[in-house]
């Protein structure tokens, strides 16, 4: 039984996720990642699903990571818990996602979007990366996949200023594939899933695994990410104690913290 999300199967192998947090406006909460990977993990797995279209309300798509239960987290809370690492679950399901975004699509909500395979928006849709405007930078992928996305000149300007830009900006900057009107949406993404739906099922997952094999970091970027995470080691006890303990020749009490 989930809470966050509902599954529908609105055509023959195509399944329908929706997110259903209104009150938030679908902000992306801890059980909405576990709820929401584990469902597309199960029809992953179902033979009678080809394809999986993943949608939110007329009014928010998702409006990002749940802030209020962020607020009140460390560093060490969320680098312990590796805060939105659940959310690679849903980039190894290997049938196609579809994401029909309307309304707003903002912080995780777009990388939300980012990770689906084809992104088609409705008219009223509105992306951004608002990060900045809180303080923190994107969590779920909003600085690669946008970069990789759009380029690095509109995904600087994005999660620079937090700008939001629109549906025909977002499919001009080749973040969607199509715009469509709003009260289509739903219908629209079905049928391109259920197009997809009909072509050979390995052949669905090799396209999609050979597209996404153009996104992956080469040995650079790796390095790059390697540096910054040695970096943040320098924030723990565990790293003045470990040195301290090697300079007093004795040994380390580490906290883990
Ligand atoms: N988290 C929690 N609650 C939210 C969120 C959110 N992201 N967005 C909206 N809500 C809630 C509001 O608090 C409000 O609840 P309440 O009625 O209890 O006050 C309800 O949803 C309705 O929202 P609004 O009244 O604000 O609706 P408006 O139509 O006036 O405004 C907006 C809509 C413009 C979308 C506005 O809600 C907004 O700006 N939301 C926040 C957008 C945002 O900043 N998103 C990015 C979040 S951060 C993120 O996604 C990644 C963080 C990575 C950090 C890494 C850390 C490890």
């Amino acid at each position: 039984m989930t809470e966050t999300i509902t599954v529908t199967r609105p055509a023959g192998r195509v399944a329908l996720i929706t997110l259903n947090r209104p009150q938030a406006l679908n902000a992306l909460n801890l059980q909405t990642m576990q709820e929401l990977t584990e469902a597309a993990a199960v029809l992953d797995r179902d033979a009678g699903v080809g394809a999986i279209v993943i949608t939110g309300s007329a009014k928010a798509f998702a409006a990002g990571a749940d802030i209020k239960e962020m607020a009140t987290q460390s560093f060490s809370d969320v680098y312990a818990a590796d805060w939105f690492a659940g959310w690679d679950a849903l980039t190894r399901v290997r049938k196609p996602l579809v994401a029909a975004v309307a309304g707003y699509a903002l912080g995780g909500g777009c990388e939300l979007a980012m990770m689906c395979d084809v992104l088609i928006a409705a008219g009223t849709a509105k992306f951004g990366q608002p990060e900045i405007t809180l303080g923190v930078i994107p969590g779920m992928g909003g600085s690669q996949r946008l970069t990789r996305a759009i380029g690095k000149a509109k995904a600087m300007d994005l999660c620079l200023t937090g700008r939001m830009i629109d549906a025909a900006e977002a499919e001009r900057s080749g973040l969607v594939s199509r715009v469509v009107e709003a009260d289509v949406l739903i219908e629209e993404a079905v049928g391109v899933a259920a197009k997809i739906a009909t072509m050979s099922a390995p052949a669905t997952m090799m396209v999609k695994e050979a597209v996404n094999r153009a996104f992956e970091t080469g040995l650079a970027e790796g390095l790059l990410f390697e540096r910054r995470v040695f970096h943040s080691t320098f924030a723990t006890y565990d790293q003045k104690e470990g040195m301290a303990a090697f300079t007093d020749k004795r040994p380390a009490g580490f906290r883990h913290a």
